[in-house]
Parts: C-alpha cells; sequence; structure tokens
C-alpha cells in the first residue's frame, strides 16, 4: 500500500504475510477495544489492526494495541511447568501432572494443618471471564478458602464500594456514547490520553462536534489538564474536600435539581447538614482550589443541562477513595445527573477485564453480583453447582492487602498468585518480599517466567495468554466482547481455565461439580446464572458478541428476541436503583486527613501512575521494542524550580528516600509537576513501590499508591548508571 507523496519517497507499508485476520478484544486495558491480530502463512501472529465497525474504537488502536501481536512469543514466555521444594534452590523441570498433583497435595496439608482459610489465593483482572467463573468455583465450591481476592484491590476496589454504598449495587451506569451528550464534564484523577487514549479520542471526536467545557481535577499538568478548560490542581488526597465544597455552593444558591433528589434519594439532610461545614472559603484551604474557582465550577456543573464526571485512579488509589467515589455520586444525585444521557457517574476501569472479575469471578462474593452473606444466594449458587451451601463462609474473607499481612502473623501460610506480580505493584515492597519469604509454599502461575514473584515460588505454572484463549472480556461501558484463539498456548503452558479444571479434579468438591472444558459451555453457565441479575447475559452468545463487536449488560433473552442492541444506561427510570426501595442514598462524607503530607524531612510529595507505552510491570511491554523504547528506564518528574534549588541537573541520577526504602532514578526536569511533588510511574521492579506506603481505605482496603512524602539527595553519577543498567531486567 502506497502513502503520501507518490512520486518522492512513498512511504512503504512492510508486507508482513499476512493470511488471515482472527477478531479479538484487546487484552491490555479496559477501553475494550476490538482488534484483529493478522497471522501469516505457518501460523504465526504478525501484525495488528484496529476493526472499523466496531462502535468502541471504531477502526483505532493505541501503540500498546498495535504491537500486540508480539505479546505471544516475547522474551522470557513461560514454556513449562518448574518445581522445587526451597525457594533458594534452582527450580526443576516438571511436567504437568507432578506439578499439579504437588500443588494439591500442598494446599490439603496447608489446610488440614493449619485450618481451611490458611491458603489464600490472589488473582487478577486479566484474564478471561470464563476463566474468573472457573476459578471462583474451584476456589469457593473445592479448595473452600474464604481468602480469596484479586489485584482489583489495588484498582477498582474503591469504584466497587462506592458504587455499592450509593446505588447498592455495583455497575457503571454510563457509556462511552454519554460524552456525545454531555454539557459539562468533569474528569477526577485521570490521564485518559495517556491510559485510555481511544476512550480519550472518542471524548474529543464528541467535543469537535458539540464543544462542552472540560474540568480536569489533577495534582500534576497531565496532557489532559492541559486540554482542559480549567484544571484543577488538587491538594492530594484531598478530592473529598472539594466534592463537598461544590455541594456547598449548588445547595446555597439552589442549583440543586429539587425533584430529581426527592423521586430518587434518601439521606438529602443529612447530606445538605455535613456540607454546610464545606464552604469554599475554608474548603479552598485544605484542598488548594481557590474559592471563586470552587463557585464556577459549582455553578458551570448544576447548570449545565448534563453533566458528567469520570474516574480513575486518582480517586480510588486513596485513603478517602471510596468516600471519593460517593462524592462523585452525590454530586450527580443532586444534580439529577444519573442515568441520562450526557449525565451520569463513569468509572473508568483499568484492566481489560477488571469488570469480568467484579461481576463473575466470586472473590469477594458468589458469581453474577451475589453476596456470601444472603443465605439465598448461597443455596443457590450450592444448588447449581451440586454442592452443600454449608461450604461457603457466611460473610467475605480478607482482601488482597490484607491477606499480604495475614502472611505475616502466620495466619495464612499458603498462596497462588494467578497473574498478578505483588514484588513490583504492592505498596512497600522491602516488606511483600520478606512476607513472600514467609510463605510454607507459593504458586506462581504467569505466562512469564521472569515475573518477580517467580523468585520466591515452589511451584510456577506457565500460563497461555490473552488471544491463545478462548472467551470474554467485559470494559469500562459494560460490554462484553470476545477475544477467539489466534495461536494454541505457546509451547507446553496450557490456558488458565485447563489449569483450573486439572486441579479441580484433584479435590473432592472438585469431582462433584461439572467442570465444562470448552469456554463456550461454560458461557451458557454463566448466561443461566445471569438471568434476572443485573448483569444479565441470558441474551449473548459467543458468535452474537463477535457479529455486534461487543454487546453491553443487562442483554436479556427478550432483549435478544427483539433484535435489540445492548444496554447503554443503568438506572434510567426513576427509583430503580438496587437498595429495596429503589433509591439511592446521599451519604455524608466528613473528611479526615490521614495521608502521609511533606514534612521538613521529607519534603515532597511522591506521586505514582503509569506511562502511555507500558503496561503495569512490564512483563509485556518491556519486551517490545516499540514500546520500551520510550522509557527503558526508570525516571521521576521533578519540577525546574526545585531541581534549581537542589542543585539537579536534567537527566541526572538521584537518590529518592522515604520511611520504607530508597530508589535511584534519573531526573527529567519537566512543569508537569508542582514543585513541591515528584511523580515516578510504577512500571519498574525495585522503584517507587520500595518507596509508598500505601495506607488503606477503610471500605475497600485499596491502598492510597498516590500519597507518601519523600526526600532527594544527590549520588554518584557513574554509580548511579551502573545500578540504573543493572536493575533492567530485559
Ligand atoms: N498505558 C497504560 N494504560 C493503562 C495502564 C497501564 O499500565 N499503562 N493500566 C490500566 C489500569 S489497571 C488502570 S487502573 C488505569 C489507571 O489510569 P489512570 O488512573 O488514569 O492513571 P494513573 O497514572 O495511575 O493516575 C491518574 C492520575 O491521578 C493523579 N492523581 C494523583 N493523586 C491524585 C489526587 O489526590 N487527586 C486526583 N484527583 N488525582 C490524583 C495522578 O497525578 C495521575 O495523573 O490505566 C489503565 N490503562
Ligand atoms: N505505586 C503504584 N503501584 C500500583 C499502582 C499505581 O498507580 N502506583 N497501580 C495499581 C493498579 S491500579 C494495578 S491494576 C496493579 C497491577 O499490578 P499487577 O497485577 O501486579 O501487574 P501486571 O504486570 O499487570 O501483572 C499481571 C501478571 O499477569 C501475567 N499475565 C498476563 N496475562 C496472563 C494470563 O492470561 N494468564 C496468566 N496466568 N498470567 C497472565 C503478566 O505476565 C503479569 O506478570 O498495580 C497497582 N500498583
Ligand atoms: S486503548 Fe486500551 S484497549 Fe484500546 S488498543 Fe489501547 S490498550 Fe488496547
Ligand atoms: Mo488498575
Amino acid at each position: 500500500m502506497l502513502f503520501g507523496r507518490y512520486k518522492k519517497n512513498p512511504i512503504k507499508m512492510a508486507d508482513k504475510g499476512v493470511v488471515d485476520w482472527t477478531y479479538s478484544t484487546c487484552g491490555y486495558c479496559s477501553t475494550g477495544c476490538s482488534i484483529e491480530i493478522g497471522t501469516n502463512a505457518v501460523g504465526k501472529p504478525v501484525a495488528s489492526r484496529g476493526v472499523g465497525g466496531a462502535d468502541v474504537n471504531r477502526g483505532k488502536l493505541c501503540l500498546k494495541g498495535i504491537f500486540e501481536y508480539e505479546v505471544f512469543e516475547a522474551i522470557g514466555r513461560a514454556s513449562t511447568p518448574l518445581i522445587r521444594d526451597h525457594i533458594h534452590e534452582p527450580y526443576s523441570v516438571s511436567s504437568w501432572d507432578p506439578a499439579l498433583d504437588k500443588m494439591a497435595s500442598e494446599i490439603k496439608r496447608i489446610q488440614a494443618t493449619y485450618g481451611r482459610d490458611s491458603f489464600a489465593v490472589v488473582s487478577t483482572g486479566q484474564i478471561l471471564t470464563e476463566e474468573f467463573y472457573t476459578l471462583g468455583k474451584l476456589v469457593r465450591g473445592a479448595i473452600g478458602t474464604n481468602n480469596y481476592d484479586g489485584n482489583t484491590t489495588l484498582c477498582m476496589a474503591s469504584a466497587v464500594s462506592g458504587y455499592k454504598r450509593s446505588f447498592g449495587s455495583d455497575g457503571p451506569p454510563g457509556c462511552y456514547e454519554d460524552f456525545e451528550h454531555t454539557d459539562c464534564l468533569i474528569a477526577w484523577g485521570s490521564n485518559l490520553p495517556e491510559q485510555h487514549p481511544i476512550i480519550y479520542w472518542r471524548m474529543k471526536d464528541a467535543m469537535e462536534k458539540r464543544r462542552f467545557p472540560l474540568i480536569v481535577v489533577d495534582p500534576r499538568v497531565t496532557i489532559f489538564a492541559q486540554n482542559a478548560d480549567i484544571h484543577l490542581p488538587i491538594t492530594p488526597g484531598t478530592d473529598v474536600v472539594l466534592q463537598n465544597a461544590l455541594i456547598h455552593v449548588i445547595l446555597k444558591e439552589g442549583l440543586e435539581d429539587l425533584d430529581y433528589i426527592n423521586a430518587n434519594t434518601t439521606g438529602f439532610d443529612e447530606l445538605a447538614k455535613e456540607v454546610e461545614n464545606y464552604d469554599p472559603t475554608s474548603a479552598a484551604k485544605l484542598c488548594g482550589i481557590d474559592e471563586d474557582t470552587i463557585r464556577t465550577v459549582a455553578r458551570l456543573y448544576a447548570k449545565a443541562n448534563r453533566a458528567m464526571s469520570i474516574w480513575t485512579m486518582g480517586i480510588n488509589q486513596s485513603t478517602h477513595g471510596s468516600d471519593g467515589v460517593v462524592g462523585i455520586n452525590n454530586l450527580n444525585l443532586v444534580t439529577g445527573n444519573i442515568g441520562k444521557p450526557g449525565g451520569t457517574s463513569l468509572s473508568i476501569t483499568g484492566q481489560c477485564n477488571a469488570m469480568g472479575t467484579r461481576e463473575w469471578s466470586s472473590c469477594s462474593g458468589l458469581p453474577g453480583y451475589r453476596a456470601l452473606e444472603k443465605a439465598e444466594d448461597r443455596e443457590e449458587i450450592a444448588k447449581f453447582w451440586g454442592i452443600d451451601p454449608e461450604f461457603f463462609p457466611k460473610k467475605r474473607g480478607l482482601t488482597e492487602t490484607d491477606i499480604f499481612p495475614a502472611i505475616e502473623t502466620g495466619e495464612i501460610k499458603g498462596l497462588w498468585l494467578v497473574a498478578t506480580n505483588p514484588m513490583t505493584s504492592m505498596a512497600n515492597t522491602a516488606r511483600i518480599r520478606k512476607t513472600l519469604e514467609k510463605l510454607e509454599f507459593l504458586v506462581v502461575q504467569d505466562a512469564y517466567t521472569d515475573v518477580e514473584t517467580s523468585q520466591y515460588a515452589h511451584v510456577f505454572l506457565p500460563a497461555g495468554i490473552w488471544a491463545e484463549k478462548e472467551g470474554v472480556f467485559t470494559n469500562t461501558e459494560r460490554r462484553v466482547n470476545i477475544t477467539r484463539q489466534v495461536t494454541p498456548p505457546f509451547e507446553d503452558s496450557k490456558s488458565d481455565m485447563q489449569i483450573f479444571n486439572e486441579l479441580a479434579k484433584r479435590f473432592d468438591n472438585g469431582q462433584k461439580i461439572h467442570f465444562p472444558e470448552r469456554p463456550v459451555d461454560v458461557f451458557e453457565e454463566m448466561k443461566t446464572l445471569s438471568k434476572g441479575r443485573l448483569c444479565d447475559i441470558s441474551g449473548m452468545s459467543h458468535d452474537l458478541i463477535e457479529q455486534e463487536r461487543g454487546i453491553q449488560w443487562p442483554y436479556t433473552e427478550e432483549h435478544a428476541a427483539q433484535g435489540a442492541k445492548g444496554t447503554q444506561r443503568l438506572y434510567t427510570q426513576p427509583a430503580t436503583f438496587c437498595y429495596a426501595n429503589g433509591r439511592a442514598k446521599l451519604i455524608p462524607l466528613p473528611f479526615i486527613n490521614n495521608n502521609e503530607v511533606p514534612d521538613e524531612q521529607y519534603p515532597f510529595w511522591l506521586n505514582s501512575g503509569r506511562l502511555v507505552e507500558h503496561w503495569h510491570t512490564r512483563t509485556k511491554t518491556g519486551k517490545i521494542g516499540n514500546n520500551n523504547k520510550f522509557s527503558p528506564i526508570p525516571f521521576m518528574e521533578m519540577s525546574p524550580d526545585a531541581g534549581h534549588e537542589l542543585g539537579i541537573k536534567h537527566q541526572s541520577y538521584v537518590r529518592v528516600t522515604s520511611r520504607r526504602g530508597d530508589a535511584v532514578v534519573m531526573v527529567m526536569l519537566t512543569h508537569r509537576v508542582p514543585k513541591n511533588m515528584v511523580f515516578i510511574p510504577f512500571h519498574f521492579y525495585d522503584c517507587v513501590n520500595r518507596l509508598t506506603l500505601g495506607l488503606l481505605d477503610p471500605h475497600s482496603r485499596q491502598p492510597a499508591f498516590k500519597q507518601s512524602a519523600v526526600a532527594i539527595e544527590q549520588v554518584d553519577q557513574d554509580y548511579a548508571a551502573r545500578l540504573s543498567k543493572e536493575s533492567r531486567t530485559y
């Protein structure tokens, strides 16, 4: 194909020899782009392209999707099971049966010696929904430990908790199409252009057609903030103060939607009483946004015909994460902006299938948004699986962030990690290292052997990745989309579902419960269990999903019979919230400042997050040249003014210290951060999470990854350069 100046050096697209394209859904972020993977004559994946007719991305992909076909055969792919008795010995190569036998017998030994809950399981937001459902069946129904959670506690837990508190259930009510209808958008703690580039493109596209004001709340001057009409550089961890102050102004000026409030909510008087305390003059001192701007934004939002809020980790990863979500919901309920086109409260999800785990993994309960706390839910699922309901615990067990401390105290002795890498992604990794070393038995199930946690495992199980398997993901807007198998699992690795099924056979209940082998049969079970639930998928099928390029739940059999599209929005009718009285709750949010804040000894805020080119702990993007080349080593954003005061030069190395540990990084002087803040991407091993404190939110148990205090000192440049090179695992 030829582009550009035909006669002068035309740009020629490389002919990759694609003979076949297979439909899939991108396996990185929760945007949920439809993607096709091209394979050559010998079946090797050689290209990716966006799917034109897909509503989400309309042919586009970001740079992770474009190079995603390279993840299959990247350096470090795990090819065979590995076992050893002690973590200081080298691994031996194993075949599957001995590895799974060892795993089952160690789980049984630990449970028999220390009790059922002494073996814990931590999973992910990155396997297929059919795999999540199967893992839940195995853990809840056969292994029977209550200490089972996912890395979503590091990610979406506050959104889940906030939705449940406000609306009576999890489930994002809005969709991307809301950008087309809104008259005002506030984005809270979200770096959309880098972290969800295609959602950002949808927003920009809507804005070009019909200009609406954009307000970005972020202590950093991100690209998003630069493109905003109003940027609110909030003092870290104080979003709740700003939310209360906005509602204060709205109520003082009579801008609330009283009809909506009266028909759809409870708790208005209590909320009104609490926000009395947050007049803009006092609030400005706490949240760092001046009082006039608070008033301007409150008026803009409340007077807009339709106003919406989106948010991501700047809200969720905070000691007030769950409150921050409730605060956004309060703001939308008070202004009558839920369930309307362009009027919504939309959490932007993180991982490709963080929604799938919320709906189907049973981590926090039982499948299909059922709760362990409800006897009828326990009975229904036990009957469906063919086991005794008494096998289930009667309330939820520990979250990931409580499982690690329970290993420290000796309550938990064994752990199984499925597709997550806490040695790099949890706060205070020195503590995590000691914790992992303390385990009697650790299993790591990952697609790459060089994942840092494998240093501490007794059994390593190699898993197939993303489009080596078939099944569905749910994206940010509740859209279920399908991944077809492009290529078989790498060498002797197995799909996660095959691994779960094989392990199930080794447990008594596992023999009683039916574990279908084909993803499509698992999907049929989920459909049956979803009937009448909020996340009803009973009208869907794998084929219909591919044909429609994704379908938004709820999608019932009646929807399918009528040939209807999926459901774009929840709570569109009056009083249809999930509390028994159909009303949403307005909840007062008193603010207590419990963060670690900068002081004389540690004078900088440490903020952390992500970059467009990298995915999390870099097991994937660290090996893809066209991603890794943009930031191959750890670096830190620092303001030129702070650099000048400390005599620190652009691109020199510094040592950053906190009360937990230290890290050496290269400095990028930039006005993206204020003078009293530094920002370090969390993608690198032995880097920012050596420093973070990770205080927990009381409702969601999500860590405040974005608020710690650090000091910065000069280091010997040659020594630091050597250290930095050595820290590059690939
Ligand atoms: N390229 C790429 N894309 C990704 C990912 C990735 O690793 N790489 N990961 C995916 C996942 S799992 C997730 S969860 C999402 C995360 O997506 P985002 O949350 O958008 O990304 P982050 O960079 O973690 O944080 C967003 C912003 O929060 C700001 N922030 C810090 N403290 C505060 C605060 O107190 N208040 C407010 N209002 N803002 C604050 C930070 O300055 C930062 O700019 O991205 C998803 N998309
Ligand atoms: N400081 C700081 N820390 C943070 C954050 C932050 O903003 N700041 N963000 C937090 C957030 S939001 C998140 S979501 C977490 C993410 O933290 P992690 O979940 O630990 O990060 P990943 O690198 O995505 O780990 C996923 C692992 O699964 C493997 N994998 C991928 N696909 C498959 C598969 O199909 N099967 C199997 N078995 N394995 C697979 C990958 O190789 C990788 O090792 O990090 C958290 N940590
Ligand atoms: S925006 Fe997200 S889903 Fe879309 S191609 Fe990029 S990483 Fe994949
Ligand atoms: Mo996340």
